[in-house]
């Protein structure tokens, strides 16, 4: 049979060869699946049933099914790797662990025409889609979109929708940076006035670095019970959820809720301008203690591996004018003020590391003092950051802002909304080859950041990460020898017909519509 051309999937499987005939996927249609693969199975049932087929979950060997999902040896090796094998009576997807069957029923999703991913029966009866042999395994085990929802708050419904986006496009972590000078947004039931006060803001005019505001109050948090319905979302695709809490830095919210924890004692308000707070966390045991406390919450709420800690741009400005914060950095035997970073960092890796977690921080986590060589480093500055970390024997997400920013702009066409200077187009991304340097640490993986200063809404998120996000799905999932940055730009007019079907308000590849 002659080799047909790619199909338009993003990120580009391993092997794909198309065989003869076609997979109805009709009334008739059953899922088989036992055991792990049972809830990638009900994941399926719901893809299905937004187009209005309604297929039942029944036991593999149940003789109705004739979509089988099977937990056996792991496919190409690896733990997300699986096997999709569809022929006119029969589709099987194989995998060794759950998430393999996840990343495999997502394949699945895009074989199907565009509009079987509404949520309507497809107008010209029910889908179905080329016999095909695909082979899968990705390329990065951390393969991540952020989304910073402390500069604005956005809603559970939204949140949902990004994790199912990422769930399309074989991403498997979503970080979610909660906690920022202007704004904090979990809630913490021991410290009330942290979501009382500090998740409330005179709202901000969208436009550069201006003290100008317009009155509208912003804010919002998420209770225990929405981060339970987050993170049990994501565990239904397997998606891990990466909570951040930062710290020491990028903390006026906090400090406007309980003045106490701040350097000078003095009442401030949430900020309610861009950049960074040099409002910063005193490095008492109170201010210690207080992260103790939100580090319990935030290790409950969410399940996974990892806690990111934040780290960032935490100026030390407020310690060096402390003559209490010299105190302390002497009592400790520090050599000078700026360590008290990671003194305090450290403290906390302890917690969560008595916990069987990990620590994640930004970059400036491995400065004046480092930390623990088993904590993960997010390398967003210059591209010398990656390797330094892992020389000191980090492993690393590659998460370069020239590269993974998608709040920069995507031309330099007048009529792009207003963005972070930078730009980033989706070729930039799509060329990206992530290299971390030398070991002894490993390169973990890579991910692409949402912040949202500029970013006010749901659909000003949407216009920001996509496509650009659907390149840097390549680059994290497809291996280097099968990526090719011309054959994701071509096949991206097509996949974008699946956003279309999901309602993502998505940059037109041609600019923004005028207006
Ligand atoms: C830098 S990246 C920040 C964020 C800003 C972002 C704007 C990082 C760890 N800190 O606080 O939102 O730039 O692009």
């Amino acid at each position: 049979m002659s080799r047909m051309p790619d199909p338009d999937l993003i990120p580009l499987p391993l092997v794909h060869e198309r065989r003869a005939g076609t997979f109805a996927v009709d009334t008739g249609t059953a899922i088989g699946a036992d055991g792990d693969a049972r809830p990638a199975a009900w994941v399926l049932h719901d893809v299905l049933a937004g187009a209005g087929v309604r297929a039942p979950v029944v036991p593999a060997a149940d003789p109705s099914a004739s979509i089988v999902l099977r937990v056996g040896e792991p496919v190409r090796d690896h733990p997300e790797g699986y096997r999709l094998t569809v022929t006119p009576e029969r589709t099987v997807l194989d995998g060794g662990t759950g998430p393999a069957l996840a990343r495999a029923v997502q394949t699945f999703r895009q074989l199907l025409p565009p509009a079987a991913l509404r949520r309507a029966p497809v107008a010209d009866g029910p889908p179905a889609i080329e016999c095909c042999h695909i082979e899968d395994a990705p390329r990065f085990d951390w393969r991540g979109v952020h989304l910073d929802v402390a500069r604005h708050f956005m809603p559970v419904s939204f949140v949902l929708k990004l994790i199912d986006l990422a769930a399309l496009h074989r991403l498997n972590v979503v970080h979610l940076h909660l906690t920022d000078d202007q704004g904090w947004r979990l809630e913490v039931p021991s410290r009330p006035r942290l979501t009382e006060v500090g998740a409330w803001r005179t709202e901000t005019v969208v436009g550069k670095e201006t003290d100008a505001f317009d009155g509208t109050p912003h804010g919002g948090y998420y209770t225990l019970d929405d981060l339970r319905e987050i993170v049990t979302y994501a565990a239904q695709r397997s998606i891990t959820v990466v909570p951040e809490i930062d710290l020491p830095g990028h903390v006026q919210a906090v400090v406007a809720a309980y003045p106490e924890l701040g350097n000078t004692g003095r009442p401030i308000e949430v900020r309610r301008t861009w950049g960074i707070s040099p409002h910063v966390l005193a490095p008492t045991d109170e201010a210690l203690a207080f992260a103790r406390e939100v580090l319990g919450t935030v290790l409950d709420a969410f399940p996974g591996p990892w806690v990111h800690l934040g780290g960032d741009e935490c100026p030390r400005t407020e310690w060096r004018e402390s003559p209490a914060a010299a105190t302390r950095a002497a009592q400790l035997g520090l050599g000078s003020v700026d360590e008290l970073q990671s003194w305090f960092l450290r403290a906390l890796h302890a917690d969560v590391t008595a916990a069987g977690r990990r620590v994640v921080g930004w970059d400036e986590v491995i400065d004046d003092g480092g930390m623990p060589a088993d904590t993960v480093v997010m390398a967003w500055q210059d591209g010398a950051r990656g390797p330094a970390a892992t020389a000191a024997g980090h492993d690393v997400v590659m998460s370069p802002q020239q590269v993974t920013y998608y709040d920069h702009y995507q031309s330099d066409g007048a009529d792009e909304p207003l963005a972070i200077g930078g730009l980033t187009t989706v070729e930039d991304v799509a060329a990206w080859e992530p290299a971390a340097g030398a070991g002894p640490g490993r390169l973990l993986g890579v991910q692409g950041q949402l912040w949202t200063e500029y970013l006010p809404t749901p659909a000003a998120v949407e216009y920001a990460a996509f496509p650009r996000l659907n390149a840097l799905a390549e680059v994290a999932w497809t291996a280097p020898a099968r990526r090719d940055a011309a054959g994701l730009l071509r096949r991206l007019p097509e996949h974008l017909r699946r956003l279309d079907a999901l309602d993502v308000g998505y940059r037109p590849l041609d600019g923004p519509l005028p207006g």
